[in-house]
C-alpha cells in the first residue's frame, strides 16, 4: 500500500499529507487487527462498563470492549501525525480538535471504530469504517459544524474488515482498491486493483425481520425480488445478510449485489438505522468508484446535506441497475401518493 500511495502521489493524484494520515489510520487498522484476532485470549469479548453497569454510546447503544479499545486506538495514532485538524466518531457525542500541543493539519477524520457490534462476540466479521474531508479554510479549531460536508467532499474513504484475512479498501476518488494484511510482514499488500461492481445482481441483503415495518414501496420491491422469475423481476433473487456492513459491502464489491437498510417505523424518528457520516457517506463513494451506485431510496447518497453529526438515512447501494431499481419503486410510489394527494 505504501508503494500504490507513493505512485498515486506521484501522479499528482494524492498529497504527502493526506498519504501519510491513511498510513496512520492502517497502522492503527492493524493493532485493532490483533486485538480483534484475540477474542476471548486478550479479554476483549463482552460489554464495556464495569460494576454490571453496560457503557452506553451517544447513540444510545451498549458498548463493546471493543468498541472503546478500537477508539481508543484509533484516536491515540491520530493524535500526534500533524495530519489533522479534527477527528470525529461513531463513539463520541462530538468531534474532537487536535490539542494546541500537537502539530495541526488540513483534514478531517470521521470513524466508525468497529462496525458490525452485534458481531464481535460471535466471531464474526466486523470492521472499521473512515472519511477523510477538507478542514473548511482558514478555521484551525475545528467544530462539529465544520464536518457536516455532503459526501462529494469527501477526499478519501475506506474499510478494513477483520475476518479470516485483514483486508483495507480504498478510495482516493480513483477507483477502489483492496489491500490484504501479510502478516508475516505486517504490511498491507495490493491484491485487488480497481474493483468494479457487476451493473446486474441476483443477490439482496436487507435485515428481512424488520420487513413488517417497512414503507409500501420497500414492501413492493422486496416482494417482488421474492417472488423470482415467476414475478415481474423475471429471475431468481438469492438472500445474503452479516450484519456486519462492512462484510456485506465487502461481498458486494467482489460480486455484486444490492444492500439495504431502508427505513422503517421503529428508526423513522430517527431517519434510519445507519449513520450517513461514519457508514453511509464512506461506503457511498467506495461503491460508486467502483461502479456502483448508493441513494437513500429517494436521493443520491453523496448529495445528501448533513445536519447532524451522527445523523441517520436509509441506504440503498450497490450493483447500479438493482439500486436504480429499488429508486423507481420509491419514485413511482412517492409520485402516486403527491397524483392521489
Ligand atoms: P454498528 O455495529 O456500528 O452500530 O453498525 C450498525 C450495524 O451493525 C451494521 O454494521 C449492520 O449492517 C446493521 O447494523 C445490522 O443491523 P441489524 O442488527 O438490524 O441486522
Amino acid at each position: 500500500m505504501t508503494r500504490h500511495l507513493l505512485e498515486e502521489q506521484r501522479a499528482g493524484r494524492i498529497n504527502a499529507d493526506l498519504r501519510l494520515l491513511i498510513e496512520v489510520v492502517a497502522r492503527a487498522c492493524k493493532s485493532i487487527s490483533i486485538a480483534v484476532g484475540k477474542g476471548a485470549l486478550g479479554g476483549v469479548l463482552g460489554d464495556a462498563g464495569s460494576d454490571g453497569e453496560a457503557s452506553i454510546n451517544v447513540q444510545g447503544e451498549a458498548q463493546k470492549k471493543l468498541d472503546v479499545l478500537s477508539n481508543e486506538i484509533l484516536m491515540e495514532a491520530n493524535a500526534w501525525g500533524g495530519h489533522l485538524a479534527g477527528l470525529a466518531s461513531e463513539e463520541m457525542d462530538h468531534s474532537v480538535p487536535i490539542s494546541d500541543a500537537q502539530p495541526r493539519g488540513n483534514y478531517l477524520l470521521l470513524f466508525d471504530p468497529l462496525d458490525g457490534s452485534s458481531n464481535i462476540d460471535v466471531n464474526i466479521s466486523v470492521g472499521t469504517i473512515f472519511s477523510v474531508l477538507r478542514c473548511p479554510d482558514g478555521v484551525t479549531t475545528p467544530g462539529d459544524e465544520h464536518f457536516l460536508q455532503p459526501g462529494t467532499a469527501q477526499v478519501a474513504a475506506g474499510y478494513c474488515t477483520y475476518g479470516p484475512s485483514t483486508m483495507l479498501v480504498l478510495t482516493i476518488g480513483h477507483g477502489t482498491h483492496a489491500f490484504t494484511l501479510d502478516r508475516e510482514i505486517g504490511s498491507f499488500v495490493l491484491t485487488q486493483r480497481g474493483m468494479t461492481i457487476p451493473e446486474e445482481t441476483r443477490e439482496f441483503a436487507v435485515n428481512m425481520s424488520n420487513q413488517r415495518f417497512w414503507e409500501a414501496p420497500m414492501q413492493a420491491y422486496v416482494g417482488d425480488l421474492l417472488q423470482g422469475r415467476e414475478g415481474p423481476r423475471g429471475k431468481d433473487f438469492n438472500m445474503r445478510w452479516v450484519a456486519s456492513m462492512v462484510a456485506d459491502v465487502h461481498r458486494i464489491l467482489t460480486r455484486g449485489g444490492i444492500f439495504s437498510y431502508p427505513l422503517d417505523s421503529k428508526c423513522a424518528a430517527k431517519g434510519g438505522k445507519l449513520r450517513l457520516m461514519y457508514e453511509a457517506n464512506p461506503m457511498s463513494l467506495l461503491v460508486e468508484q467502483a461502479g456502483g451506485a448508493a441513494s437513500t431510496g429517494r436521493q443520491r447518497m453523496l448529495e445528501v446535506r448533513p445536519t447532524g453529526l451522527h445523523q441517520r438515512v436509509p441506504v440503498f447501494l450497490g450493483s447500479r441497475a438493482e439500486v436504480e431499481a429499488a429508486v423507481r419503486y420509491h419514485h413511482e410510489h412517492d409520485s402516486q401518493e403527491q397524483g392521489d394527494g
